[in-house]
């Protein structure tokens, strides 16, 4: 997989030389290459940004700068944009555009973006980049995304680019060293959090490490396990509960709960009102 990252600060991404990304770059699993933004402008002080049309605080991110990179780094338009068109023989790339007014970014997204054989990221900072970027990349028939981490404001793209860069990175064939740990997890993220890890020693600090784990009782940890994750998503994460497939869940699933103040009414779980 290629990955090209546009950025002012080329230097935030050093991160990902390391751990299990760096070594999937190392090994040529993941092409993965920085640019800086500054490269492609023109004037003496290398302006990136402007001030906005309409008034207002900060300042956009220029259209002709960034248009410029995409030029360079998209692979020519696969159909210039008209879909009645001969496709070339050309993949359009997916190009990503970290913003806290995005999608709210998944493990769905993940997922998606590792199938890719071309991310472009395009880190913003100021206000943002001008919309006709985006317009524009669409227009010429690559994917674009336009994603957020979560609910809360950065100072630029950057960070958000090493949280979705590690998320699908970590998801290309042979870069996590035991598939079976992508197994486990796929079963956590089919809709509850994960139950809580023991290891050595049995007691530490006068915390004992629950039992049954010492048990070798594998039907008991298995349930216990499950009761765990129960719990900590009804606690945790409502949200998630509300969305569970109730075809899925066993009666001891229910039983558990029920406990928790959970019911089936109509095929949904739905908290019991009190
Ligand atoms: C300017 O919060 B964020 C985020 C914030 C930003 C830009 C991109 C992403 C660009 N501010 O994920």
């Amino acid at each position: 997989m290629r990955v090209d990252v546009v950025t002012i600060f080329p230097d935030y991404l050093a991160a990902l030389d390391l751990s299990l990304v760096g070594k999937a770059r190392r090994s040529g699993l993941l092409d993965l290459r920085v640019h800086d933004l500054r490269d492609w402008t023109t004037d003496r002080h290398r302006t990136v940004d402007d001030t906005p049309f309409g008034g207002g605080a900060g300042m956009v991110m220029r259209p002709d700068v960034w248009g410029r990179a995409l030029d360079d780094l998209l692979p020519a338009a696969p159909d210039g944009g008209h879909a009645d068109r001969e496709p070339a023989h050309v993949e359009p790339a997916h190009l990503v555009v970290p913003t806290p007014s995005g999608e709210v970014f998944t493990q769905r997204h993940a997922e998606a973006l590792a199938t890719e054989s071309h991310v472009v990221v395009a880190c913003g900072r100021y206000e943002g980049i001008d919309a006709r970027v985006a317009e524009h990349a669409r227009a010429a028939g690559h994917r674009v995304s336009e994603l957020s981490i979560g609910d809360y404001v950065l100072n630029g793209g950057e960070v958000a680019a090493l949280v979705m860069i590690e998320a699908f990175g970590r998801l290309l064939p042979g870069v996590v060293g035991n598939p079976h740990s992508l197994v486990e997890e796929s079963h956590g993220s089919a809709g509850l959090l994960e139950y809580p890890v023991y290891t050595k020693p049995p007691l530490w600090e006068g915390h004992e490490v629950p039992e049954v784990l010492l048990s070798g009782h594998h039907a008991r940890i298995e349930r216990w396990r499950r009761d765990q994750a129960l719990a900590r998503t009804a606690a945790r994460r409502p949200d998630m509960v509300a969305e569970l497939d109730v075809d899925g869940l066993d009666k001891a699933d229910l039983a558990v709960l029920a406990e928790l103040g959970w019911r089936v009414d109509d095929g949904r779980l739905r908290p019991v009102a009190e």
